[in-house]
Order: structure tokens, then C-alpha cells, then sequence
């Protein structure tokens, strides 16, 4: 019987082990994270991410016209104007609105968990 609870204890510290080691693995990808937003048919696709404090998120005007991306409360930053095809990555330290301050009407929010 003892025998029994000794291997079933040797099989449980292995799967601790390995969800500890699978835990860090998934902490360190989570640091080097990268979340698209795309800028096509005046919105922002999607609307909101989730994201990690660190992650970039990275911006890519797929529209016909230029937009930008401003954040918007208090107008801290802004991408400039992006032509069409061009990219503005920003790292989200934390939760943010932003729009568009050429078409005020597209609007997005990134939320840092
Ligand atoms: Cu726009």
C-alpha cells in the first residue's frame, strides 16, 4: 500500500513540476506579446484587446483613406497621420481609449489585466 501512495506522490510532484515549469514558460510569452489592430472600414478591429502590461500593440491602417491614433482623454499621444499600409506600435502600460482625430467617430480601448 505504501508503495502505491509513494508513486502516485512521485507522479503528483511531477505534474506540480510541470505545471510550475509550463506556468513560467507562459509568463515569459506573455512578456514579448504582440496584439494587432487593424484600421479598415473606419473602425478599429476588434474594438478592444486585452492585453498585458509591456505587451505592443501594434496599429496597421488596411483602409483606403489616412487615419491616426490618438489617445483620448487627454491627448497624450498620437501616432501622427497613417497613410494607407503604414504601422505605429504602442506599448500599453495601461488602460487606455483612444480614437481617430481625423474621423472622431472610430474609437478604441486597450485594457490591461
Ligand atoms: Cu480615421
Amino acid at each position: 500500500m505504501n508503495r502505491w501512495i509513494g508513486v502516485f506522490g512521485w507522479f503528483a510532484f511531477a505534474v506540480a513540476a510541470g505545471w510550475l515549469v509550463g506556468g513560467c514558460q507562459q509568463v515569459r510569452h506573455q512578456a514579448a506579446a504582440r496584439v494587432d489592430v487593424s484600421l479598415r472600414q473606419m473602425q478599429f478591429a476588434p474594438t478592444e484587446v486585452r492585453v498585458h502590461a509591456g505587451d505592443t500593440v501594434v496599429f496597421t491602417n488596411n483602409d483606403i483613406v489616412t487615419h491616426d491614433v490618438t489617445e483620448e482623454t487627454a491627448k497624450l499621444w498620437t501616432s501622427g497621420p497613417l497613410v494607407v499600409g503604414e504601422s505605429f506600435a504602442f506599448v500599453a502600460q495601461k488602460d487606455v481609449t483612444y480614437y481617430c482625430s481625423i474621423h472622431p467617430i472610430m474609437k478604441g480601448k486597450i485594457t490591461v489585466e
